[in-house]
C-alpha cells in the first residue's frame, strides 16, 4: 500500500505525514502550493475543489480535510494503536477533540492567515483577524481545561490527537497577537511530550 499526500511545509499535511511515519506507511509527497497567487495543479483540484491540503490518495481513492484522513488512518491501521478502537470508553473523547481541532481551533487560526476567506471587504479583514486572535485563546483554554492533569488527551493513552494538537501549536505566533503557548501549560505540556518523537523529529526537524 503506497499513500500520495499533497503536501506544503508548514501546513495541516504535516500532521498526516506524521500519522504516515508513526504507521509506518509506505508514501509520496506530492509538493505543490499554498500561494494564493499561484494557481493549483488540475490534479489537486479534481480531488479538493477548495485547493486546500492535505489529500491523501490511496488504490483509486482520495479523500481530503485533515480530521477526516486522522480518523481514517487511524482506523485502517489499528495496529498502531492511534486511537481508541470503536467500543473503547475513550473513543468519544477521541472523536470530541479531533473535531474541535478541526472546526473550532482550525477555523481560530483560519481568521487570521486566511482572513479573507471570512472577511467581505479587504478593509474588513483585520477585524476578521483580531477576532480570530481572540477565538484562539477561547478555544485553547477550553483544551487546557480539557486535558487537566493527564498524561496525554486521552489520559495515559498516546494517540492521533496528541500529534494533532501539536501540530495546531506550530502555528502559534505572538508576533501576530495570538496568544503564547506557556498560557496553557497542559497543552504547552503535551506538545513538548510529542516533540521527543522520532517520527515528529524527522517532519519538523528541519
Ligand atoms: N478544513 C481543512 C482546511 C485545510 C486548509 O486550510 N489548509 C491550508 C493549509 S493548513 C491550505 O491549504 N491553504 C491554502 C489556501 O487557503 O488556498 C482541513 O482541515 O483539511
Amino acid at each position: 500500500m503506497i499513500y500520495k499526500l499533497y503536501y506544503v511545509d508548514g501546513t495541516a499535511s504535516m500532521g498526516i505525514r506524521v500519522l504516515l511515519e508513526e504507521i509506518g506507511a509506505s508514501y509520496e509527497l506530492i509538493q505543490t502550493t499554498t500561494d494564493r497567487r499561484k494557481p493549483r495543479p488540475a490534479e489537486q483540484l479534481k480531488l479538493n475543489p477548495n485547493g486546500w491540503v492535505p489529500v491523501l490518495l490511496w488504490d483509486d481513492s482520495a479523500m481530503y480535510e485533515c480530521a477526516a484522513i486522522t480518523i481514517f488512518l487511524c482506523d485502517r491501521h489499528s495496529g498502531a494503536n492511534l486511537a481508541p478502537a470503536v467500543n473503547a470508553p475513550e473513543r468519544s473523547l477521541f472523536l470530541q477533540t479531533i473535531v474541535y481541532f478541526s472546526s473550532s481551533i482550525q477555523t481560530a487560526f483560519q481568521l487570521d492567515y486566511h482572513a479573507h476567506r471570512f472577511a467581505n471587504t479587504p478593509e474588513d479583514e483585520p477585524s476578521a483577524q483580531r477576532r480570530g486572535c481572540r477565538r484562539l485563546r477561547e478555544t485553547w483554554q477550553v483544551i487546557d481545561d480539557q486535558i487537566g492533569d493527564n498524561q496525554w488527551i486521552l489520559g495515559h493513552q498516546f494517540s492521533a490527537a496528541d500529534i494533532y494538537l501539536f501540530m495546531l501549536t506550530t502555528w502559534l505566533e505572538t508576533s501576530r497577537g495570538h496568544p503564547e503557548i506557556h498560557e496553557f501549560p497542559n497543552v504547552q505540556r503535551i506538545a513538548k511530550a510529542v516533540m521527543l518523537r522520532q517520527s515528529v523529529q524527522l517532519v519538523y526537524g528541519n
